[in-house]
C-alpha cells in the first residue's frame, strides 16, 4: 500500500540510497525529475546553437575540430539526458513537442548571442565552468539514472570548461585587439553566467523540496558563491577582469562578496523575451521538420523488422 511504499521511499532517502525507475515514487517527486531532467536536456540541445554558430568560421583546423567535439559532446549529453527522463514515464517527442513549441523551459545562458570567436572561450571558461558547479553535486542526485548520467556528462564538462579557459588565455596574451576581444566576451557572459544557478534562494519554489529529496544537494545560492570563489583566481591568471565593481574578498565571510544580480532581465529571458529566444527555437523546430523523413524511415524500418521477425 501507498503509507508502506511512501515510508521505504522515504527510508531510502534517508540512508543516501537510490531510487531507480521500477521503485515507487511518489507522483511529485517524478514530476519534479521530469521537469528538471527535461530542462536540462533541451539545454544541451539549444546549448548547441550558440556554438555551433562557429564551427565554419573557427579560426584554425585544431579549433575547429575541438569545437565540433565539444558540441557533438552536448548532443550526447541531450540524449543521455532525455533517455534518463523517459525512464520516469515520458517519451522523447512529447519533451522534443514541449520544446519546439515553446511549453518547456531551458537554460537562460543559451539566449544570448556570440558574435565573436572570443565568445567560444567565454561559454567555454564560464558557461561551461558554472555547468560543472551546478551538475558535480547532481552525480550523488537521488535518482539513479539522472546520477549516474551526470558522472560522465561532469567529465566532459571539465574538458569543455579547460578549452574555454584556453581560448581566453592566447586571446589574452595576444595582440591588443584579441585582448580587447576576451574582454568583452567577459564582460557580456558573466552576469548571465551568475543566473544559470536560477532565482536566489527566497525567490526558489522548488529548492526546499528538490533538497529534502536529495535531488538538489545545495541551493541555488550557495552554488553561485562557490561559482564566484573558483571563476575569481581564474580571471586573474587569465589577466581579464570580472565587469562587477562590488567584487571583493570578504575575510569575514571567507568568500568574494559580489553585486547585486539584474533579476529583471532574467525574468524576461524566462518569459522568452531574451536577445536570441526566438531565434533559438525557430532554429530547432526548423531542425525537427527538417529530419521528419528520417523519423519515418527508421519507423518504417522498425516496423518492417518486427514483421519479419514474427513471420
Ligand atoms: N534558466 O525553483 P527554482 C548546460 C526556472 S548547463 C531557465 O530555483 P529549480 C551545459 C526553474 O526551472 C545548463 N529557467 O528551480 C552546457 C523554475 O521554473 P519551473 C542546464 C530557470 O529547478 C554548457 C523557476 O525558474 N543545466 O546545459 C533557470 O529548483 C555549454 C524557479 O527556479 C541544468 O539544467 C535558468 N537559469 O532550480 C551546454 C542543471 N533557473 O520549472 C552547452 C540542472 C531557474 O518551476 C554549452 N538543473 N529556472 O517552471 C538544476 O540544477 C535546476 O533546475 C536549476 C533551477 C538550478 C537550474
Amino acid at each position: 500500500d501507498t503509507t508502506e511504499a511512501q515510508a521505504e521511499f522515504d527510508a531510502r532517502i534517508a540512508a543516501e540510497g537510490r531510487i531507480e525507475p521500477r521503485d515507487w515514487m511518489p507522483e511529485a517527486y517524478r514530476k519534479t525529475l521530469i521537469r528538471q531532467i527535461g530542462q536540462h536536456a533541451h539545454s544541451e540541445i539549444i546549448g548547441m546553437q550558440p556554438e555551433g554558430n562557429w564551427i565554419t568560421r573557427a579560426p584554425s583546423l585544431k579549433r575547429k575540430s575541438i569545437l565540433m567535439a565539444k558540441v557533438q559532446d552536448e548532443a550526447g549529453h541531450g540524449l543521455y539526458l532525455y533517455s534518463a527522463a523517459e525512464t520516469l514515464g515520458i517519451d522523447r517527442d512529447t519533451m522534443t513537442e514541449q520544446l519546439i513549441e515553446g511549453t518547456a523551459r531551458y537554460s537562460s545562458i543559451f539566449n544570448y548571442p556570440t558574435p565573436t570567436w572570443a565568445d567560444m572561450g567565454a561559454i567555454g571558461w564560464l558557461v561551461d565552468g558554472a555547468a560543472i558547479c551546478n551538475q558535480v553535486p547532481l552525480c550523488r542526485a537521488s535518482y539513479g539514472p539522472y546520477a549516474r548520467a551526470m558522472v560522465r556528462i561532469c567529465k566532459e564538462e571539465s574538458f569543455h570548461q579547460r578549452q574555454g579557459f584556453e581560448i581566453l588565455y592566447e586571446l589574452s596574451h595576444g595582440t591588443e585587439a584579441q585582448k580587447a576581444m576576451a574582454q568583452d566576451a567577459v564582460d557580456r557572459w558573466w552576469w548571465p553566467s551568475l543566473m544559470m544557478f536560477g532565482p536566489p534562494d527566497a525567490d526558489s519554489p522548488n529548492s526546499a523540496q528538490s533538497m529534502a529529496w536529495k535531488i538538489k544537494r545545495f541551493s541555488n545560492d550557495e552554488l553561485r558563491q562557490r561559482f564566484v570563489d573558483m571563476t575569481v583566481p581564474q580571471s586573474e591568471v587569465l589577466g581579464l577582469t570580472l565587469p562587477d565593481p562590488d567584487l571583493k574578498w570578504n575575510e569575514d565571510r571567507g568568500h568574494y562578496d559580489f553585486g547585486e544580480i539584474d533579476w529583471t532581465e532574467f525574468k524576461e529571458v524566462l518569459k522568452g523575451r531574451g536577445p536570441c529566444n526566438h531565434l533559438r527555437i525557430a532554429n530547432r523546430k526548423a531542425a525537427h521538420d527538417n529530419g521528419a523523413w528520417v523519423r519515418e524511415a527508421a519507423s518504417a524500418y522498425a516496423a518492417k523488422q518486427s514483421r519479419r521477425t514474427a513471420d
